[in-house]
C-alpha cells in the first residue's frame, strides 16, 4: 500500500477525458487500494484516478461517518445511467485545496460500473453519496467542480484559488 501524490489544479491531467479500463488486472487493483489509502489519509470522501496522475476511468469513495465502520467503494468505468431532481450542496476538492462553493447537481443518480472482479455493479444513490459519485465521474471527464459554477462565480473562485497557490 502506498500514499500517492494528489495532483492539483491547473494540472493538465485534471483537464482531459480519462480512458476506459480494458483489463481489470492486478495493477488496477493495486492502484484502487492505494487510491483508497490516499483518500483516507487526505482526508477525503472520494478520489478519481486522474487526481493521482492516472488518466483512466477508476473512482473510489466512502461517505461513511468516521465513528462508523468504513464503507469503501471502488468503481471501474462508471457511467451515470439516470439522474433525478436537483440539489445545491457545498463542495470542495482535494485537487483545488482551500476552495469551497455551492454547486447545483442532480439529487439522485444511478451509476453502473464494474468491481475489481469484473462483476457489473449498479448503485442508486442520493444525498452525499450521489454528490460524490457525480463529482468523481466529472473528474474522469476532465471537469472539476469549478466548471459547474456560473461564469462569475467560477472566475471569483479561480482567482481566489490561483492567488492562494501563488502566495
Ligand atoms: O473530500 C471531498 N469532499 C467532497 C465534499 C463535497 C462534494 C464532493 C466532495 S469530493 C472531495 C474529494 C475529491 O476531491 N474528490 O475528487
Ligand atoms: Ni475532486
Amino acid at each position: 500500500m502506498a500514499i500517492l501524490q494528489i495532483r492539483t489544479y491547473p494540472d493538465e491531467v485534471l483537464k482531459k477525458r480519462a480512458c476506459e479500463i480494458e483489463n481489470i488486472d492486478g495493477a488496477i487493483a493495486r492502484l484502487a487500494k492505494d487510491m483508497l489509502e490516499t483518500m483516507y489519509e487526505a482526508p477525503g470522501i472520494g478520489l478519481a484516478a486522474p487526481q493521482v496522475g492516472e488518466s483512466i476511468r477508476l473512482i473510489v469513495f466512502d461517505v461513511s461517518h468516521k465513528e462508523e465502520k468504513p464503507e469503501p467503494h471502488i468503481l471501474v468505468n462508471p457511467v451515470i445511467t439516470a439522474t433525478e431532481g436537483e440539489e445545491v450542496m457545498e463542495e470542495g476538492c482535494l485537487s483545488v485545496p482551500g476552495i469551497y462553493a455551492k454547486v447545483k447537481r442532480p439529487a439522485k443518480v444511478e451509476v453502473k460500473g464494474y468491481d475489481l472482479d469484473g462483476n457489473e455493479v449498479v448503485m442508486q444513490a442520493e444525498g452525499l453519496l450521489a454528490r460524490v459519485i457525480l463529482h468523481e465521474v466529472d473528474h474522469l471527464d476532465g471537469y472539476v467542480f469549478l466548471d459547474r459554477l456560473s461564469r462569475v462565480r467560477r472566475q471569483m473562485a479561480l482567482k481566489k484559488y490561483l492567488k492562494s497557490v501563488k502566495s
